[in-house]
C-alpha cells in the first residue's frame, strides 16, 4: 500500500485480537506492585499504560517501534540518501510498526499538504489573543478553533457504530498534524514578524515546510527541522503531553480536544517548557559574564547560584531516564557537524561537564544528566530562530506525531475510559498502619 490508511486497515484486526488475546488468557497477571511512593512519587515506575510507538529504557533512552535514533537515521527514508529520518518517516513508523519506502513517505507528504488548509476562523481566533500572549496560549487556541471541524464528533452525533471509532479519528489525526505547522508558524510570524505570512510550499516536506512558513530556507535549518520533529515526536506513553492526551481521549473527546490538553501539559517549565527555560538559562549566564566563553569556576558559581535560589537547572534529570539522553547526543552530534565553533554550542557542551557532578552531589537528584530540552535551543538559535518563548510550540507540532497514532490505535483497540482510583490521605494513613 502506498497509502497510510489502507495499511492501516490491514493491522486494526490483528492488533484487535492481541489485546482480545491478552485480556482472555492473561487479564489476572500482575505487573508490579503499588507502593505509597509511587502514589505519593508521581507514579514514577508504575505501568500503567499501553503505548504502541515507542518506549523509553532509563539506560538506553527512546525506542521508536524498537528503533533507536541512530538505527532510525540509518533506515529510515531522509529528503535525500544519508540525511535525517523525515517526520512523515516516522509518523508511518509509529503508527504501522513498519519502517516505510521512500514512495510510502512521498504519498504521505503528499496527504499531509492535502489536507493542511486551515479555516480562517481558526486565524481569528488566535488573533483574538493579544500578540503578548504566550506562543503556547496562542497554539492551543489555535488547536481549540481546528476543533470545529472534527469529523469524529460529526460521526458520534450521526450514531457511528463501536467498531468504526477509529476511522474519523484517523481524519482528524491526520487532518491535525496537517494543519499544525501551518498555525504554529503563523503564530511566529504574528508574535515576531509583523504577521506577514509565508505559505505552504506545494514542494517540500512537512519538517522542511514547517521551517520555511516559518521563515528559514537555510537546507541545513531544514534539515534540522526534520531531526527535531522526528525525535521529539514520541516519548512513550507516561510523560505529561502523552498520557494527557490518552487521558482526555479516553472518554471519547476528540483528537483536538485532547491534543489541546496535551499542548496545556507541554507548556509546564519541568516538561516541554523547558526548552525555553534552557535558552533563557544559558542567556542570563552570558549576560552574568559578558561572554559565553566562561571558565569552569565562572560556570560552577552560577549553577550554585541557581540552585541555592531554589530553582532546578533546566536541562537536567528526567522522570523516567537515568543515563545522558539520546535526543542530546544526536543533537549534538549534529552541532559537532554543522557548528562546532558556535560558542553557545560550546558553552552547552561546558554545562553537560560541569552540571551532572554537582547534581550528583545535592544526592536526591536521580538523573543529574541532559535531557533533550538541554540541547535543541542553541541550534534554533544558531539558524535565527532565537526568540526562546516559541520553542515549546515546536515541541508540540513534533508531539503531534506521537500522540496522533496512540489515539488513533485508542479507539482501534477499544480502549476503555481510563478511571484509576485515589484515596485520601487519611485513607493511606490507615493502609501503612495497618501493614
Ligand atoms: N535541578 C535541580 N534539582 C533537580 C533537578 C534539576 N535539574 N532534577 C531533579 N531535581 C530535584 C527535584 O526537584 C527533587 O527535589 P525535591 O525532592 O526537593 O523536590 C529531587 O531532585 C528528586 O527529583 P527526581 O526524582 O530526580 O526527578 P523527578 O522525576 O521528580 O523530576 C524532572 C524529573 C524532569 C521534572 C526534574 O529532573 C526537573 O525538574 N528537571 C529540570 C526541568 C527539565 O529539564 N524538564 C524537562 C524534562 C524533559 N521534557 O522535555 O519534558
Ligand atoms: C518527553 O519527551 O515527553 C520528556 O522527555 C518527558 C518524559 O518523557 O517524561
Amino acid at each position: 500500500n502506498t497509502d497510510l490508511y489502507s495499511e492501516l486497515k490491514e493491522l486494526v484486526p490483528e492488533n484487535q485480537e492481541r489485546v482480545k488475546k491478552l485480556r482472555k488468557e492473561h487479564g489476572n497477571v500482575e505487573l508490579g506492585k503499588i507502593t505509597v511512593d509511587m502514589v505519593l512519587g508521581g507514579m514514577r515506575g508504575m505501568t500503567a499504560l499501553v503505548w504502541l510507538g515507542s518506549a523509553v529504557d532509563p539506560d538506553e533512552g527512546i525506542r521508536f517501534r524498537g528503533m533507536t535514533i541512530p538505527e532510525c537515521q540509518k533506515k529510515l527514508p531522509g529528503a535525500f540518501p544519508g540525511g535525517e529520518p523525515l517526520p512523515e518517516s516516522i509518523l508511518w513508523l509509529l503508527l504501522t510498526g513498519k519502517i516505510p519506502s521512500k514512495e510510502q513517505v512521498d504519498s504521505l507528504a503528499q496527504e499531509l499538504r492535502s489536507r493542511a488548509t486551515i479555516p480562517d476562523y481558526a486565524y481569528k481566533a488566535i488573533d483574538a489573543l493579544p500578540v503578548s500572549a504566550h506562543p503556547m496560549t496562542q497554539f492551543t487556541t489555535g488547536v481549540m478553533a481546528l476543533q470545529v471541524q472534527s469529523e469524529f464528533q460529526k460521526a458520534y452525533e450521526g450514531g457511528i457504530a463501536k467498531t468504526r471509532y477509529w476511522e474519523p479519528t484517523y481524519e482528524d489525526t491526520m487532518n491535525l498534524i496537517a494543519r499544525l505547522p501551518a498555525i504554529a508558524a503563523y503564530i511566529y510570524r504574528r508574535k515576531y514578524k509583523d504577521g506577514k505570512i509565508i505559505p505552504l510550499d506545494d514542494s517540500l516536506d512537512y519538517g522542511a515546510n514547517y521551517a520555511h512558513m516559518l521563515g528559514f530556507d537555510d537546507p541545513e535549518m531544514l534539515e534540522f527541522m526534520r531531526l527535531y520533529v522526528s525525535i521529539h515526536s514520541d516519548h512513550e506513553g507516561g510523560n505529561v503531553s502523552s498520557h494527557t492526551a490518552h487521558l482526555v481521549a479516553s472518554p471519547l473527546s476528540d483528537p483536538y480536544l485532547a491534543f489541546a490538553a496535551a499542548l496545556n501539559g507541554l507548556a509546564g517549565p519541568l516538561h516541554g517548557l523547558a526548552n525555553q527555560e534552557v535558552l533563557r538559562w544559558i542567556r542570563s549566564i552570558v549576560a552574568e559574564f559578558g561572554t559565553p566563553n566562561i571558565s569552569t569556576e565562572q560556570l560552577t558559581e552560577y549553577i550554585h547560584k541557581t540552585l541555592n535560589s531554589g530553582q532546578v537547572v533546566p536541562g537536567y534529570g528526567h522522570g523516567v531516564l537515568r543515563k545522558t539522553d539520546p535526543r542530546y547526543t544526536c543533537q549534538r552530534e549534529f552541532a559537532l557537524k554543522h557548528l562546532p565553533n558556535d560558542p553557545y554550542f560550546q558553552l552547552v557542551s561546558k554545562i553537560k561537564e560541569v552540571v551532572p557532578p554537582i547534581l550528583t552531589k545535592l544526592g536526591k537528584v536521580k538523573n543529574p544528566w541532559p535531557n533533550v530540552d538541554a540541547h535543541s535551543g542553541v541550534l534554533l538559535n544558531y539558524y535565527g530562530l532565537t526568540e526562546e518563548n516559541y520553542y515549546t510550540v515546536l515541541f508540540g507540532v513534533a508531539r503531534s506525531l506521537g500522540v496522533g497514532p496512540q489515539l488513533i490505535w485508542d479507539r482501534a483497540l477499544g480502549m476503555p475510559l481510563e478511571r484509576p482510583k485515589s484515596v485520601t490521605l487519611e485513607k493511606l494513613e490507615q493502609l501503612c498502619t495497618k501493614s
